[in-house]
């Protein structure tokens, strides 16, 4: 009778190790990820908060990309042998968010711009940075588990750090010297008096008209609008249209632009976005 061919305690560990659920220590690349992942988290969570409390609704994509940055960290946390995996995903996931989410487009587009300033230039830099080293650090750990052998901290690791680091200060720096936008004052489309609107708000708050004259809506962004007669008073919608006001019911906008109007009555006029909390429009026929 022969002997059962028996397992050498490597070939068991080995085993063991590649058991789906089995766990191992993570690697520094994974790390550089989990702490990515927690610390974009942790800033979503505070910029969802501090959207609650200033415009009384956070946006739909903060709270995604919140959602997401700490599922990636909770996955990590669990030290799974495929959690690096899951949280390249996630990180790819949240990449694709922080860089396509018109609010954080625009912002550092314009670093001073009407939305928030400087503060949500900087935190949208660092949710940007924290995303790429979430991402990179997750696909990085995974090609290392994947390829077996040393899980030490690769060669190139310093220098890719110093990048996202060199870059985020960067632009951190840039934004600090840019220059706010010049005031607004009336701009004019083929005659037509124009207001422009970005992601979440108009680009001015009041605008003055002569009597006659339409108003020419210009969406920058593909964020959607809505405008109607009324305004937004303390967080609530206040619909309603003043005696003269020519009728806004419900006009969409979405890259592209609209004339309302003629405003045939001399008077003060109120325009709102439905979508966007706080983002009024004052109209003053003279
Ligand atoms: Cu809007």
């Amino acid at each position: 009778m022969k002997d059962q061919p028996r397992m050498s305690v490597a070939d068991t560990a080995r085993a063991l190790t590649r058991h789906p659920f089995a766990r191992q220590a993570p690697s520094t690349l994974g790390r550089i990820a989990f702490w990515g992942f927690l610390i974009g988290g942790l800033g979503g969570l505070g910029g969802t908060i501090a959207l609650t409390l200033s415009l009384g609704a956070p946006s739909r994509d903060i709270v995604i990309t919140t959602i997401c940055s700490l599922a990636g960290a909770a996955v990590l946390a669990t030290r799974f042998r495929w959690a690096p995996l899951v949280a390249t995903l996630l990180g790819a996931y949240l990449l694709y968010l922080v860089f396509t989410e018109p609010f954080v487009v625009e912002s550092l587009a314009n670093p001073k711009g009407p939305n928030g300033g400087f503060g949500h230039f900087a935190g949208d830099v660092i949710a940007c940075a924290c995303a790429l080293l979430a991402f990179g650090g997750g696909l990085a750990a995974t090609v290392q588990d994947a390829r077996g052998g040393a899980r030490r901290a690769p060669r190139w690791l310093p220098a890719a750090l110093s990048l996202v680091a060199g870059m985020a200060l960067g632009a951190v720096l840039i934004g600090a010297i840019a220059a706010p936008p010049a005031p607004t004052g009336i701009t004019y489309t083929n005659g037509v008096p124009t207001v422009h609107l970005s992601a979440g708000n108009f680009d001015q708050t009041s605008v003055t008209i002569a009597r006659g004259q339409k108003l020419l809506f210009v969406d920058d962004t593909a964020s959607v609008h809505i405008l109607d007669n009324g305004s937004w008073q303390n967080q609530t919608a206040r619909p309603g249209r003043e005696p003269g006001a020519p009728l806004v019911a419900n006009v969409r906008l979405s890259a592209d632009s609209a004339a309302i109007g003629p405003f045939t009555a001399a008077g003060t006029y109120h325009i709102y976005c439905v979508v966007h909390p706080g983002m009024n429009l004052t109209v003053i026929v003279q």
